[in-house]
């Protein structure tokens, strides 16, 4: 039977960054209290059709535990998710080990699927599967031939072939099995982090898109590039959580989505559906300008303590250049509804928006304090764009002439080649590509400073 090893890599420990245990660990950054989801559920389906497969979170296992049980299992496949705040070196040690020790390493997820030539140009990296993982896996595993495979993008001699994605359909998909790794270090660490009534988190994926993007196309620094909506059904959905709490005692739901409310329909009879189930709390990430009365309702019903809101900014001109739906009057009407019914709410800001400028940015804060009256805000998040590769505000600077120079003299290929960025340099970067785009007064000093004056954690 073929063996594999699906591996959430170690983030690096870059104290300025969201996700960094040694800065400024944040209640947006859910790091270390959730399991990972994507690899969870590949392995959940590959068990289902009897495959044999470990499941490594490396935020809780060494490079070198890992490392040992490489050696130990001597998997034909390693597949790794990597994202923009890897750290590098130990995934390029990993993959060059498992390499070494005959197996075939895959790389999938977020990053990887909206820059796969990057990841390519290693040559320990076999494939790369952009979008779902599932499908995929389960057919490399059984040894179909390359073409076969969905989503597949390799290097095939002549060149890149990319194979086109095919959506897998959520209703045929087991439900991730959470008892493949122990729930006990995430919560310690949630206990940790969170002030909150609650002990026993749980992350769930009830539905996988943005409906905002299928409807409106994507915002301008965001990354995602699935631009459907799919639903999971809402009892197959209600069922699991109920399953999670009979076997684990879970009683918290964290909704990884992002916008549980963007499809009215389906959000209607998830909110029905609830009424017949235990309640649980949850938070969930929603899209202001698709809040209205009912909807807050329904969310309160359904156990809503704590609900996170993308405002990104206080400009109107920003919101709308940036490709973003809601304005700051949803804002405040959002807020509102969710401070009438007692709900908390995160607010997470960008800082160097598309025309952003000083002026912006002290928008920006005055409107953070303008909701901060009308509900409980639990934090404010703030970061300075991080241009993510595979956002329109990335493709929109690199494509510019003398970009790539302009963010590193000595390597003028490093902006198109290397999967490990230098984010401080790439934010700079594009900082001076709003001076010269947007006319823009903004330096990267004065957003770094204005990053940490608007952050709030209470
Ligand atoms: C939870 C989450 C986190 C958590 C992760 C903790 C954890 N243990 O899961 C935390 C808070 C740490 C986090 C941090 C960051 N995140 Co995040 N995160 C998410 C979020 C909300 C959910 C991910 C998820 O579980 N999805 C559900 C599962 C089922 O889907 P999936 O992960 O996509 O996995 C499927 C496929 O991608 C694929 N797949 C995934 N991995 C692999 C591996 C292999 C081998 C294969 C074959 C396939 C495969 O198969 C899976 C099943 O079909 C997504 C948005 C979203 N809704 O997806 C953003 C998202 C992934 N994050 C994003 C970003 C930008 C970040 C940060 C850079 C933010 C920051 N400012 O620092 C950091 C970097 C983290 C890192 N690892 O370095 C972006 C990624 C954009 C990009 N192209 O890179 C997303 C898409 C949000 C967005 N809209 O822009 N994040
Ligand atoms: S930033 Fe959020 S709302 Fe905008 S397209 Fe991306 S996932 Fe959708």
């Amino acid at each position: 039977m073929t063996k594999t090893i699906l591996i959430q890599p170690p983030m690096r420990e870059d104290p300025d960054l969201i996700t960094s245990r040694k800065g400024i660990s944040s209640r947006v950054s859910t790091r270390g209290c959730i399991k990972p989801l994507g690899i969870m559920s590949i392995a959940t389906y590959l068990n289902s059709q009897n495959q044999q497969v470990e499941l490594i979170d490396g935020e809780y296992t060494s490079p070198e535990q890992i490392k040992s049980r490489i050696s130990k299992e001597r998997p034909q496949f390693v597949g790794m998710s990597p994202n923009l705040m890897t750290d590098f070196k130990v995934f390029d040690d990993l993959a060059h080990y498992s390499k070494e020790l005959g197996a075939k390493v895959v790389c999938g997820g977020a990053y990887a699927t909206s820059e796969p030539e990057r990841f390519l140009i290693n040559p320990e990296i076999d494939y790369i599967v952009g979008g779902d993982g599932e499908e995929a896996m389960l057919r490399l595993v059984h040894n179909t031939s390359l073409d076969k495979i969905s989503g597949l993008i390799y290097n095939g001699g002549g060149g890149i072939v990319r194979n086109p994605q095919k959506l897998c359909n959520l209703d045929g998909l087991p439900f991730e099995d959470h008892s493949l790794l122990d729930f006990e270090p995430y919560w310690e660490t949630f206990a940790r982090e969170f002030n909150t009534p609650f002990r026993r988190p749980v992350s769930i994926a009830p539905y996988r898109g943005c409906m905002k993007a299928s409807l409106e196309g994507r915002c301008t620094f965001c990354a995602r590039q699935e631009t459907s909506w799919r639903g999971r059904a809402p009892k197959e959905v209600w069922n699991h959580i109920d399953w999670l709490n009979e076997s684990f005692g879970v009683d918290y739901i964290l909704d990884v989505g992002d916008s549980l409310v963007g499809n009215k329909e389906w959000f209607k009879e998830f909110y029905e559906e609830s009424q017949r189930h235990p309640r649980l709390g949850w938070r969930a990430l929603v899209c202001s300008h698709e809040l209205d009365e009912e909807i807050v309702n329904n969310l309160s019903q359904m156990g809503a303590y704590e609900i996170f809101l993308g405002i990104e900014s206080g400009n109107n001109n920003c919101l709308k250049l940036s490709r973003k739906s809601a304005r700051t009057s949803d804002n405040i009407n959002a807020v509102r509804l969710l401070g009438d019914k007692g709900i908390k709410v995160l607010l997470a800001t960008v800082l160097g928006l598309r025309g952003e400028t000083r002026e912006s940015v002290r928008q920006t804060q005055e409107h953070i304090k303008q909701l901060g009256k009308l509900a409980e805000v639990s934090e404010v998040y703030c970061s300075v764009n991080l241009v993510l590769p595979g956002s329109d505000d990335f493709r929109k600077m690199s494509r510019r002439h003398g970009m790539g120079e302009l963010y590193n003299p000595e390597n003028p290929q490093e902006l198109e080649r290397s999967y490990s960025l230098d984010i401080p340099r790439l934010q700079k970067c594009w900082v001076e590509f709003l001076r010269q785009e947007y006319d823009s007064d903004l330096s990267y000093s004065f957003l770094k400073e204005q990053e940490g004056k608007t952050r709030v954690r209470k």
